[in-house]
């Protein structure tokens, strides 16, 4: 490593946990303050596995539950090179959603388990940080109607939830639970303080392997 290693932090949470707002919110706090940090988010629905995901979602095209999991996968292993580039030029990169929603939300569909969502996000660079933003079902409905796309209901969010709470009894994963209903700028000074915390350890460490 030539400069110390930017930081790989992650947001997680159910829908409306206000993760997109913290995630720019922490971005430009970051750089604000002198530190290098870039936002990225999966899923990317730029490139072309991206795109086949976004259709999916937008519910303009049908998949096979098994290869849409394994394209969430794909969509971000083909962003590791230039994660891991990024990190070593000394960037902390902060992402909207990872790994722990590619198998929190398959494994929530029947039929699926949690260890066989896991398996294909298995050496994915492994996160010094996961945020998990935390909402009441009846709070996140102050928040909004749910959209359109696919996955935005209340029975499979709540089963979504289920299996975050046993992804989150891993101690392998640096898990941080924030209360994601006090106002904004509450959960961004949580969140600042759990950053700046991961940004200063992992200068000094190496970049590990999810789930590995
Ligand atoms: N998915 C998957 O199946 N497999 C995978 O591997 C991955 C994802 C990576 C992608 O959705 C879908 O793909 C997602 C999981 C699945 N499906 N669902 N559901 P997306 O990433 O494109 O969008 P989203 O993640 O669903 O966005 P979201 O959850 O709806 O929103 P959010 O980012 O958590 O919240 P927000 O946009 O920042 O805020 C929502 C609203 O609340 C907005 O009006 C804010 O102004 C407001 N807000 C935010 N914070 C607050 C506070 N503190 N108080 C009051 N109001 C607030």
């Amino acid at each position: 490593m030539a400069c110390k290693r930017g930081a790989l932090i992650v947001l997680e949470g159910v829908d409306k946990a206000g993760k997109t707002t913290q995630c720019k919110k922490l971005v430009q706090a970051l750089q604000q303050s002198g530190r290098p940090a870039e936002m990225m988010r999966f899923p990317d629905r730029t490139t072309t596995i991206g795109q086949l995901i976004s259709a999916y979602l937008e519910k303009k095209s049908e998949l096979e539950d098994h290869t849409v999991h394994l394209l969430f996968s794909a969509n971000r292993w083909e962003m590791v090179p230039s994660m891991k580039k990024k990190l070593d030029q000394g960037i902390t990169l902060v992402v909207d959603r990872y790994a722990f929603s590619g198998a929190a939300f398959t494994s929530a569909k029947p039929g699926f388990c949690l260890d066989w969502c896991m398996k294909p996000d298995v050496g994915l660079p492994k996160p010094d940080l996961v945020m998990f933003l935390q909402l009441s079902p009846s709070e996140a409905a102050l928040r909004g109607q749910f959209g359109e796309e696919r996955y935005e209901t209340s029975v499979f969010q709540r089963a979504v939830q289920q299996k975050f709470e046993q992804l989150m009894k891993d101690p392998s994963v640096n898990w941080q639970v924030i209360d994601a209903s006090q106002n904004i700028e509450g959960v961004h000074n949580s969140i600042m303080d759990h950053s700046l915390n991961a940004i200063n350890t992992a200068q000094d460490q190496l970049l590990g392997e999810l789930w590995k």
